[in-house]
């Protein structure tokens, strides 16, 4: 229905709702008015527990972290997967994580430096996050051609950014995947950067999304903003996927409005005017608006709400917090199935130097 209608190469792009908060005439929003209400309240959590993160790694009490902070209408892409379906993520879907259901706990320790972070209960179809830039596609398209060939009605999810669409890789798994007509669906957040690098300087072509008819699938442009239209596509390609009829490519265009991740000084290459150019197009201000005008949404829940993100993630945080630190032996153990004689060796040398550290006391 929407797969098609847009042309992108032309720039055409899904909206359905405008940045007012308004349906744009001829389209219907889609999901029943408390699936919308609830879908908020989950994207004002995502965001609080993401402030929360940013706090966090400045009182030194997290690592690096990539904020999700302006993409929370495009992270809740992730909310509408079946169980079976896969999702394939970045290090910047922390919000998508919270949407599929991983405790935010689990997003919070994997960010303080332990793994355990990323093991999920048995039956989450989550991958671990990858730090290669662009890295991931290739193992959604694997997944989803083994879902193909046992004949499972369920679809891989691989989300990537901007930058990685310049990646060799991502060239490759969507080739494979047009080839192979694998159930995958290709989610390009374009919040127009990498790092630095502004998306103009990315690619010549107008559109990521229209690289998709070069692989022989449709692609679609969507407003990354609009929470209504980021679910209308999704609802879609899942539904191609998982119906045999080939992979989707969706570029949701977006902004970051915070740094690329902690480390990062966006001063450095962005100015404050552009910045906040971009505000008023806050997904979240949109559905706002789009709640309240139908008599959906108040002060009092925001308040409420807002409140309740702050609870959850500072229970999350006590969780993570709380867990002892894993092993420091852990380093060693998971890279071979059987640990190599040389890596067995390092290990012990390991040991002995931690012990004479700790006086006598071993840590593995
Ligand atoms: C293969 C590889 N090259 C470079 C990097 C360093 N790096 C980390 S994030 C990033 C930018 C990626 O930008 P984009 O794909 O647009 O995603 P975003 O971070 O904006 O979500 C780069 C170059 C890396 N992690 N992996």
């Amino acid at each position: 229905m929407y797969f098609g209608r847009f042309d992108p190469s032309k720039g055409e792009s899904l909206q359905i709702l405008d940045p007012q908060g308004r349906i744009v005439k001829g389209f219907e929003p889609g999901l029943p008015d408390a699936r919308i209400r609830e879908l908020y309240e989950r994207l004002c959590l995502m965001r609080q527990a993401d402030r929360a993160a940013m706090n966090l790694q400045r009182e030194g009490r997290l690592g690096t972290y990539a904020p999700v902070y302006g993409q929370e209408a495009c992270q809740a892409s992730s909310a509408f997967l079946e169980s079976s379906d896969w999702m394939v993520p970045s290090y910047r879907e922390s919000g998508a994580l919270f949407m599929r259901g991983v405790p935010l706990s689990s997003i919070y320790r994997y960010w303080m430096g332990d793994e355990r972070g990323m093991s999920f209960a048995e039956g989450t179809c989550v991958f671990p996050i990858q730090i290669v830039v662009g890295a991931q596609p290739l193992h959604a398209v694997g997944l989803a051609w083994a879902m193909k060939l046992q004949a499972e009605k369920a679809a891989a999810v691989a989300y990537f950014g901007d930058g990685a669409s310049s990646e060799g890789a991502v060239h490759e798994a969507m080739n494979f995947a047009g080839v192979f007509q694998t159930p995958t669906v290709f989610i390009c957040q374009n919040n127009q950067f990498a790092i630095s690098l502004p998306r103009r300087q990315q690619t010549a072509a107008a559109t990521i999304a229209q690289r998709a008819s070069s692989y022989g699938f449709p692609g679609l442009l969507v407003d990354g903003n609009d929470l209504l239209a980021v679910a209308a596509a999704m609802q879609e390609a899942l539904t191609d996927a998982r119906e045999g009829r080939g992979p989707r490519l969706i570029e949701m265009l977006t902004y970051r409005f915070g740094p690329h991740t902690t480390s990062d000084d966006p001063t450095k290459y962005r100015t404050d005017a552009e910045l906040e150019a971009h505000k008023p197009l806050d997904p979240l201000l949109r559905l706002r608006a789009y709640l309240q005008s139908k008599k959906l949404w108040n002060d009092t829940d925001e308040a409420r709400i807002m409140e309740k993100g702050l609870a959850e993630a500072d229970e999350a945080i006590h969780q993570a917090e709380a867990m002892a630190p894993a092993p420091v032996t852990d380093i060693f153990a998971y890279t071979y199935r059987r640990q190599p004689p040389y890596l067995k060796r390092q290990q012990e040398d390991f040991l002995a130097f931690s012990a004479s550290k700790s006086g006598g006391e071993s840590h593995g």
